[in-house]
């Protein structure tokens, strides 16, 4: 029997006849669908695949209306063009720089601020924050009020950004309401679209993530898949390299620094992962596939999933990495 009612948790619409669907729930009295359940009692993930397609069409319905919008960004993981989102929804945007307490906090918020706030910047505000730590969203909150235009705020961003934490953490802080969405480590949790009063003034929209199929966390274990996500502040690990030399990042990365004046490179990834250098000789990850970049001065090399990292000088490196998960260089963040 299907109806018209939508999980509390994920957005995605109930229904008791199909175990292997989505939506299924042993009871339509029940407000939860049966992996949400599982999510939030046990914590057992359940990988579920959904084309992008569907996704896109819920943000262009966002950008059909003239709703204030958050665009929330992870930021180790950054997107390669954050701007790319207003071909779709040229709305009045927020930009919201999350997960700030994996970053050391001797980095500057200004600085990250700034960063991206070169002349063709279309965002109204930006705003670096921590969801999970509460770190900030007082003067998030505040500059929603500033912002917003209608009563409804919608709250985009790639898959895991960290859009349901954020607004579980403002219904608790901020709300009497009781309702509580969920999250999940893995890529594509929330479902649909799912509206949460905040107060009279303020209803929070959020919406489902659209899933990069060139991070890494697509192609990796739950095991993996953890070590990989950082839950610390990152201690960034920094190597002085000359030509000749090789550092690998646990069984992901390899970087083989082929040409190019003494250098230093600082890895920006979860402490959990093991960063060592090697000998060059040594075939260690060889068998990824080689990608060959030129480095400018001051620049970042992303690795979409894993992390980054920081390289002062001009020169060559060759890395070694699996072949579905995209790379791009940029200038440095921090
Ligand atoms: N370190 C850190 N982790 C965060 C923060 N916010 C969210 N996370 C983690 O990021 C993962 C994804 O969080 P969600 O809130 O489910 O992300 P989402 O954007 O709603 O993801 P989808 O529903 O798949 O689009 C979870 O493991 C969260 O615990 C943050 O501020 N800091
Ligand atoms: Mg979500």
């Amino acid at each position: 029997m299907t109806n018209d009612k939508y999980c509390e948790g994920c957005g995605v619409k109930l229904q008791d006849d199909n175990i292997l669907g989505d939506g299924y729930t042993t009871s339509l009295d029940k407000n939860l669908c049966q992996r949400c359940f599982r999510i939030k009692n046990y914590g057992e993930y359940q990988v579920v695949t959904k084309s992008n397609e569907e996704y896109i069409e819920i943000l262009k319905s966002v950008g059909e209306t003239k709703d204030l919008v958050l665009y929330i960004v992870d930021l180790l993981n950054l997107e390669k063009d954050i701007s790319k989102i207003r071909e779709i929804i040229p709305n009045k945007m927020i930009l919201v720089l999350n997960k700030r307490d994996v970053l050391p906090k001797s980095v500057n918020d200004e600085k990250l601020v700034n960063y991206f706030k070169d002349v063709n910047n279309p965002f109204s505000k930006i705003i670096v924050i921590s969801g999970e730590k509460s770190y900030n969203i007082d003067y998030l909150l505040k500059q929603i009020k500033l912002y917003q235009t209608t009563n409804n705020v919608y709250v985009v961003g790639h898959t895991n950004a960290g859009k349901s934490t954020l607004i579980n953490k403002l219904l608790r802080n901020y709300s009497s309401n009781t309702r509580e969405l969920t999250i999940s480590p893995l890529p594509s949790t929330t479902l649909n679209t799912v509206e949460i009063e905040i107060n009279e003034y303020l209803t929070l929209i959020d919406t489902p993530g659209l899933v990069d199929s060139g991070s890494i966390v697509n192609y990796i274990g739950a095991a993996d898949f953890k070590r990989v996500s950082p839950k610390k502040e990152i201690k960034p690990k920094t190597f002085q390299l000359r030509k000749g030399q090789s550092v690998v990042v646990d069984k992901f990365l390899r970087i083989d620094y082929v040409e190019g004046e003494r250098n230093s490179f600082t890895f920006f990834v979860s402490n959990d992962l093991k960063v060592r250098r090697i000998s060059s000789k040594h075939d260690t990850l060889k068998k990824l596939q080689k990608r060959t970049y030129e480095i400018g001065y001051d620049e970042d090399l992303c690795i979409n999933g894993l992390g980054f990292v920081k390289i002062v000088n001009k020169g060559t490196v060759d890395i070694y990495l699996d072949s579905k998960v995209t790379t791009h260089i940029r200038s440095s963040l921090i």
